[in-house]
């Protein structure tokens, strides 16, 4: 904090692309700076929402340099919906300049990074899982998909300048250990709430022997510290990455100066690292395989935006090649992208995965948000994914392990979780030298001059999205919902095969919100009129799902008051003018009680002053001091009651 610009020393890589995007603010830690994006990538169950704000907006074309909505989370068609859904995105990208990545086509991130990323550019996505593009240089974060409409509409994209980890590697992987491992490390060092204000930045000669798609799981699975992001430098084997899909031209060599200065470091020696899994409930709960022993499992899925490249799948074909899946486990694969699964039938390795019993699933997200493949009761779930939330595979007392391609590969095989080591010698593989391309499935935009002739498909399931109203002098509410710490936005708003569709209705989806915690909260919410939540530490660490704050929004919460937020959740709640508040003593967290009314006197005008906010707790005749740190644009934002309010008062 309080570190000034006018430094003399080098820049990390991190400060390298800030500089070159800043266009608002300076590069001072701990303040808010406004960045140029070049890129954006919207999926769609945050999509609908994003190209609704979009639209609200009212710009024509977008402003960027490429913007891509992919199509891969809702690809379960058991209505109506998730199919008007895509219509409603392909229809509304192809007017207003969007790239569109067809159902089929893959999983966001892993399409992102092997066809449109590019070393050196900004990419916000909303998904929290875009840092993926760390893995070749890029500056990629999670945001909201109302920042994410901002962004295409030609507008800055605002976060606060942050500290910079530096984590160094050295050494080199040994056999059967792989980036999932290098990863659960740094979670097992950091938690998941070690990363939030802080970007990751990876250097070393460990760096020199990481492959990109190896590289993208560690940016990728890094969203799981709260980070704003993680970043790779851009070298040589990015060059032959970027070759080999034939995109050279896009290459930029990129890496930190050797003098720049971090505000933390972490050492990583590769050769120590040995096969790791994050154990239930939390993506931080690291053990080593080791040590959890040989527990018995009932299903493997492998896939996700964290391990589903072409090198995972080989990887795991050649474990899997001449063998059979133990008859009391489920295994399902699933590629990242259609260039993945075609390079794999092309090369026979998914005859391989096939002939071992794998259930071969259509490039997507798939089990990772629940659509799908949710386990047995109880059941002990490997999964190379990137969280393990209670819930989240839609089986409530599900037990999921986080692990590695090779451990959930050989663990399939033997029926319990395994240490790889355990398997002898590694099966060879060869990574091709290059890669198929095939962009049939991405849908380019109409021209400028035919725009106007593209009609925007909207079913009857796409429903008007709440719009707050400006922030009232005095607030008086009883409290909703009383929570505890690390309380996830798959928490406040479960996804899984049967909510997902909902995403485009706010009514109907807020059904649902909370009901992880607590079945009764829409209902009490909702008779309530106006309510205030209180939450633990870490409050809405995990996806950048904005419907985490507009159900809240639509159920009439004015206001959280926790110990401390996830930064994309604390974002969208500003965006819709929800006040975050927090405790300026967290051992206030005990003074208040789920039914207690609150009241906020003259909270319009504290706001503006930006100082204590005391919250009256009119049950307990106590007050609680909380505090409220909102830039300039934020407090605007509050005042107005949202982004878009704001930006229409501010023309
Ligand atoms: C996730 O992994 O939780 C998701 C589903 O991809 C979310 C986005 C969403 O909720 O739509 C994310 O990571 O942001
Ligand atoms: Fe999809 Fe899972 Fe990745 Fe989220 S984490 S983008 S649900 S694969």
């Amino acid at each position: 904090m309080g570190q000034t610009e006018t430094k003399t020393t080098g820049l990390t890589l991190t400060e390298k692309i800030i500089k070159s995007h800043i266009v608002d603010g300076e590069m001072i830690k701990g303040t808010e700076i406004g960045l140029k994006i070049d890129q954006t990538l919207t999926q769609d169950a945050t999509g609908t929402m994003a190209y609704l704000q979009f639209e609200a907006m009212g710009v024509d074309r977008v402003k960027t340099e490429r913007s891509l909505a992919y199509i891969d989370h809702n690809t379960l068609q058991s209505g109506f919906e998730n199919a008007d859904d895509h219509r409603y995105i392909g229809s509304v990208a192809k007017k207003h300049g969007i790239w569109f990545s067809r159902p089929g086509n893959g999983i966001c991130h892993q399409v992102h990074l092997e066809r449109f990323g590019k070393p050196g550019k900004t990419l916000i996505g909303s998904d929290s899982h875009t840092p993926t593009g760390g893995g070749i240089g890029m500056l990629a974060m999670g945001a909201g998909g109302l920042d994410v409409a901002v962004a295409m509409g030609g507008g800055a994209y605002y976060i606060t300048m942050p500290k910079i980890v530096k984590v160094e590697l050295t050494g080199k992987l040994n056999d059967w250990v792989s980036a999932k491992d290098v990863i659960l490390k740094v979670l097992q060092i950091l938690s998941v709430k070690g990363g939030v204000g802080k970007v990751i930045e990876y250097c070393g000669e460990g760096v020199k022997s990481l492959s990109v798609p190896e590289r993208a799981t560690i940016t990728n699975m890094g969203a799981e510290l709260g980070a704003t992001t993680s970043i790779f430098p851009s070298d040589e084997t990015t060059l032959a990455f970027l070759k080999a899909q034939g995109r050279e031209e896009d290459y930029t060599e990129l890496s930190a100066d050797a003098d720049a200065v971090y505000d933390e470091e972490i050492n990583i020696d590769l050769s120590e690292l040995v096969p790791l899994a994050a154990c239930p409930h939390m993506p931080d709960n690291v053990k080593t395989v080791e040590e959890i022993g040989a527990i018995k499992i009932d299903q493997v899925c492998i896939g996700s935006c964290t391990n589903s490249s072409l090198q995972d799948m080989l990887k795991v074909a050649h474990i899997l090649k001449g063998k059979t899946v133990s008859p009391d486990v489920s295994l399902s694969i699933a590629p990242g992208s259609k260039q993945v699964f075609n390079m794999l039938a092309d090369c026979g390795a998914l005859s391989v995965l096939i002939s071992a019993g794998a259930r071969i699933l259509e490039s997507a997200c798939g089990p990772c948000i629940g659509m799908g493949q949710s386990p047995n009761s109880k059941g002990v779930s490997l999964r190379t994914f990137n969280r393990n939330f209670e819930g989240r595979s839609g089986t409530k007392d599900g037990q999921i392990y986080l692990v590695s391609p090779e451990t959930a590969a050989i663990s399939a095989l033997t029926g319990v979780l395994t240490d790889p080591r355990l398997a002898g010698k590694m099966p060879p593989y060869v990574m091709p030298e290059k890669f198929l391309i095939n962009d049939n499935m991405v849908v380019p935009p109409a021209s400028p001059e035919d725009a106007d002739k593209v009609e925007v498909l909207r079913g009857p399931n796409i429903k008007p999205f709440p719009i707050n109203t400006p922030l009232a002098e005095r607030i008086e509410a009883e409290v909703s919902l009383k929570v505890t710490d690390n309380i996830t936005t798959d928490h406040i708003m479960p996804a899984g095969a049967k909510i997902l569709p909902l995403r485009s209705n706010i009514p109907a989806i807020s059904q649902y919100c909370f009901t992880v915690c607590d079945e009764s909260f829409p209902t009490r919410a909702k008779e309530l009129g106006q309510s205030i939540i209180v939450g633990g530490v870490n409050y809405g660490q995990g996806s950048s799902r904005e419907h985490a704050a507009l159900a809240p929004l639509y159920l009439g919460v004015k206001a959280i008051i926790c110990k401390s937020f996830a930064r994309i959740h604390r974002q969208n709640l500003i965006n819709n003018g929800i006040i975050p508040l927090c405790f300026a003593n967290e051992a206030d967290y005990d003074k208040i009680e789920q039914g207690d009314k609150l009241a906020i006197d003259n909270i319009r005008e504290l706001i503006e002053n930006g100082g204590e906010i005391t919250v009256k707790n009119l049950t307990k005749g106590c007050e609680i001091k909380t505090v409220c740190e909102l830039s300039e644009r934020g407090k605007g934002m509050i005042l107005a009651g949202g982004l878009l309010n704001f930006t229409k008062q501010n023309g």
